[in-house]
């Protein structure tokens, strides 16, 4: 600002100053506005200023005299906030009192966030109702004891909830932080690790305008309101897609940053200023930012400050003395903030120290939140960023108010709550203090019936869940028939096969329209440009330009009706675009059946925090890992070659996971997939790989579809063989051999070999899922636990690998730990080959030979165990190893 800089010729300065006011008292601010603009593109075109400023000074982006009046009653909603203050002051009060139960909960957070909220729960959060889909909330997640309190107020929650605020395990519990997965007709969206929720907002909001724009549902006159903490905004998560907002013009979106410059350590900036950095970011990608800065008990001294002394003071004023001041008090501000000039102090001469306390911060003065929501809600194009500054631990007193360690405080000694209780009009007596009773106005007293009646105006309550869906009549396993059959000599890769699936899906008549393929930057890779051209790239403002490849069958066709989502290079973006249309049949009432395809290893490694929220909102939806394997993607290296997906897949609870490596297989397993989700309404997710290594595809074998799907099935019964060993005769000896994903296809070389040269019985299982039959195994051996008196159940990996006997062997492109999850539950001696280590470039053959996955290490692991078994000598594995270029002091992977 030019503040900061020495003026070398005032006279000239106040002459320029002049002329703006006069144009604005003659002409008005929007022709200033004009001129200003002008006169900076001027500038900039000579060079002579490089670039204009995108900040403002600091005080609110609305003037006084522009803003929209809030119409309600004031005096009512001061005195129901004062409730609601309460009220979560003493949830977490009375948790705190439980003995032994250090259950913790924040009272700082929602301090500062209270008018914020509760202006927009007055005004304009709208709630779901016949006729509209609601506003789309997301609450900071620290403060949800004042959600809580909120709706114990309004009688949607008991006292007997709210003093299960943390303790869930027995039911009727208040979960610590918005969790849809554990309050599900409450909860709407997971927020609470920092930065998940402005990402999800953003996404949900273009979701929603892509539904409108394709004609599925009109959302023209809903929002998405995220809420989120100043420090929140340190996060790559929440600033990483705000240029996305700008761009898609998403003017139903509301961010709300509380600014009240703490974190949970200490000042967010305290060498700066949050709200300018904010403020220039925000405007530079394209947001509309209104700053809400300082409350209206401000408004005479800054109309007063003709020659700009107060605002320059408030310029250069760093956020570590704002904190200070008010955690000091008026005193110390009269003395550090207008001690600065005798020309500040003259301004306010006229005020006690107490009413240079009561000059407030705009986030705390209902006037200026009315008037900055309002002007939000106003769509011009743009998404809206409001950057309130708040004071943390607002009213707590000296213990919590803008202290370095309020965000940690969990309650207020007695002096406190009196204080607080006499502040807000809390009929509590002294002699109850102690418990912190909590307190709620009677029924058809005033509060009760203002707040009831602002809701009703409303639309209803906020925050609610839908849990009911409407099901999807999905295609059965005829659809797929292209997919069941054999390729013939046609050498394809499961990707492919997954891309002839989901191009069929979206020209199905039933559910067609409600497939979302999600791209991030990767359709080429994954042979998905037909997609283009067949179901069109969404795009809000359609295709502006002639695409180069026009003239092309699959040209990049981009249409406002466009289908596809192309995020771009950002796979927390595509995941979260998914994320919205993996709830869409919650959030909008309206399922939709996203297909996410992306680099397998650009996944959970990469976004898992997304993916383990996704579980937690009740996603439903597919993840397509495409590329898999360690060996399989082979020209690539360490940073792309993916051995332990599924392993992290594995730790969401409700993610269901598969590797198959059949095209009928995948057809079965996304069918039951649709079936699960979409028609009996499970709240899972599947992530399921694909690769792409080309061969060809067998038909499926008679009744495998049960096996596919639980996790296993015999794809080659090797028969009955008789052993002698040491003069004794082994009947139905058998060497089992399991694989997974292409390492399949090395089991099936390797039992071919073995059969052939060294006349054993071989069978081999397809296993699609080594989670899934971990999931089995694990509850049927906790049923058995917890039933001693009745009949032991088996589990399907016993059931499967009884009644013949013989060594089993795994080998999978994934970690060992991964096939080695079933050990429990496998009825004999189990060996397993795995991908640990790091990745490197290379062909598949030599990949597969360093990591001992391929036909030679399944072989050299089956002998092994024959030795063990005296069916064969050290000799021949000797001799074996040697023929198949098995080095003995080859290096381990693992450290290497
Ligand atoms: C990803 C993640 N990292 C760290 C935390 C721990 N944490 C909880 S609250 C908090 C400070 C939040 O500060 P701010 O965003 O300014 O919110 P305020 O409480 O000040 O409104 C931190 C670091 C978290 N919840 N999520
Ligand atoms: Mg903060």
């Amino acid at each position: 600002m030019s503040h900061h800089k020495e003026d070398t010729n005032p006279v000239e300065t106040k002459e320029w100053l002049d002329a703006l006011g006069s144009v604005i008292d003659e002409e008005g601010a929007e022709r200033a506005h004009f001129l200003l603009g002008r006169l900076a593109e001027e500038a900039t075109r000579t060079q002579s200023l490089p670039y204009a400023t995108v900040n403002t000074p600091y005080r609110n982006t609305i003037p006084t005299r522009e803003e929209e009046k809030m119409p309600g009653d004031m005096f009512m909603e001061r005195q129901i906030r004062g409730i609601i203050r309460w009220n979560a002051l003493a949830m977490v009060m009375r948790a705190g009192k439980k003995p032994g139960a250090d259950l913790g909960g924040h009272i700082s957070t929602f301090s500062s966030a209270a008018t914020l909220y509760d202006v927009g729960f007055n005004y304009f959060f709208r709630g779901a109702s016949e006729g509209h889909g609601g506003d789309l909330i997301y609450f900071q997640g620290h403060s949800s004891p004042g959600i809580y309190s909120r709706s114990f107020v309004e009688g949607r929650l008991s006292a007997e909830q709210l003093d299960n605020f943390r303790q869930e395990v027995n039911g009727n519990g208040l979960s610590s932080y918005p969790h849809p997965w554990l309050m599900p007709d409450y909860w709407q969206f997971p927020t609470v690790s920092m930065g998940l929720g402005p990402i999800a907002a953003i996404y949900q909001a273009h979701v929603m305008k892509y539904l409108t724009s394709r004609g599925l549902m009109d959302n023209s006159d809903r929002k998405v309101w995220a809420f989120l903490g100043d420090g929140e905004t340190d996060e790559p998560e929440s600033l990483g897609a705000i240029g996305k907002a700008g761009r898609e013009k998403l003017d139903n979106l509301i961010f709300v940053i509380n600014c009240n410059l703490q974190r949970l350590d200490g000042p967010v900036r305290g060498n700066g200023k949050i709200i300018n950095e904010l403020e220039g970011i925000f405007r530079g990608a394209g947001w509309n930012v209104i700053k809400v800065v300082w409350g209206r008990h401000w408004d005479a001294l800054l109309a007063a400050d003709k020659d700009g002394l107060l605002q320059q003071r408030m310029d250069e004023v760093v956020d570590g003395e704002y904190i200070n001041y008010w955690g000091r008090g008026g005193a110390y501000t009269r003395e550090h903030f207008f001690g600065k000039s005798p020309e500040l102090l003259k301004m306010v001469e006229h005020l006690t120290d107490d009413d240079i306390m009561n000059l407030n911060r705009g986030g705390h003065d209902p006037f200026k939140v009315y008037a900055a929501y309002a002007q939000a809600v106003k769509s011009n194009g743009k998404p809206t960023v409001i950057l309130a500054k708040t004071v943390k631990g607002y009213a707590f007193g000296a213990s919590a108010e803008a202290q370095n360690v309020t965000h940690s405080v969990k309650k207020l000694d007695i002096e406190g709550l009196k204080s607080f209780r006499d502040r807000f009009n809390i009929p509590i007596p002294d002699d109850q203090l102690e418990s912190v009773p909590y307190y709620r106005p009677a029924e058809d007293s005033l509060e009760i019936r203002y707040m009831r009646k602002r809701r009703e105006a409303l639309g209803g309550p906020v925050p609610k869940r839908r849990v009911e869906a409407q099901t999807l009549q999905v295609p059965d396993l005829s659809a797929f028939a292209a997919q069941m059959q054999s390729t013939k000599d046609r050498e394809i890769s499961t990707t492919m096969a997954f891309v002839r699936i989901i191009s069929a899906l979206c020209k199905d008549k039933e559910i067609g329209q409600r497939i979302v393929p999600i791209v991030p930057d990767e359709a080429r890779t994954f042979g998905m440009e037909g997609m283009f051209r067949q179901v069109g790239i969404y795009s809000s403002v359609g295709q502006l330009y002639e695409p180069m490849d026009s003239n092309q069958v699959m040209y990049y066709r981009e249409d406002t009706k466009g289908q596809m989502l192309e995020e771009g290079i950002s796979e927390a973006g595509a995941f979260s675009a998914w994320l919205a249309a993996a709830t869409s049949y919650s959030v909008n009432d309206y399922p939709l059946i996203p297909f996410y395809i992306y680099y397998s290893m650009f996944g959970f490694q990469r976004i898992g925090d997304l993916a383990w929220a996704a579980g937690d909102s009740q996603a439903r939806g597919f993840l397509i890992g495409a590329t898999a394997g360690r060996t399989t993607l082979n020209g690539e290296g360490l940073q792309h070659q993916d051995g332990h997906s599924h392993l992290l897949a594995s730790t969401i609870p409700n993610c269901v996971t598969y590797d198959p490596t059949y095209s009928y297989e995948l057809a079965v397993i996304i069918q039951d997939g649709l079936r699960r989700m979409y028609q009996e309404k499970e709240s899972v997710y599947y992530y399921i790989t694909t690769m792409n290594e080309n061969y060809t595809h067998p038909d499926m074998p008679a009744g495998a579809e049960a096996g596919i799907i639980k996790g296993m099935y015999l794809l080659e019964d090797g028969g009955a063989k008789e052993y002698k060993v040491q003069g004794k005769a082994l009947t139905d000896q058998r060497i089992r051999l399991l694989g997974s994903g292409t390492i399949l296809r090395e089991v099936r070389a390797a039992a071919q070999i073995l059969r052939d040269d060294y006349k054993v019985a071989v069978d081999v299982w397809s296993v699609t899922s080594f989670n899934e039959l971990r999931k089995d195994g694990m509850a049927t051996s906790r049923w058995n636990m917890m039933h001693p008196t009745k009949k032991e159940k088996v589990s399907y990996v016993t059931k499967c690998l009884s009644g013949v006997s013989g060594p089993v062997i795994a080998s999978t492109d994934y970690m060992k730990v991964h096939a080695d999850q079933i050990r429990e539950f496998v009825p004999d001696t189990y060996r397993v080959l795995g991908t640990d280590g790091f990745g490197r470039s290379d062909t598949r053959e030599n990949l597969r030979h360093f990591f001992e996955v391929n036909r030679h290490f399944v072989m050299l692991a089956a002998l092994t165990e024959l030795k063990a078994r005296g069916i064969v000598t050290a000799e021949t594995i000797a001799k074996a190893m040697k023929a198949m270029g098995i080095n003995q002091d080859k290096v381990d992977p693992l450290t290497v």
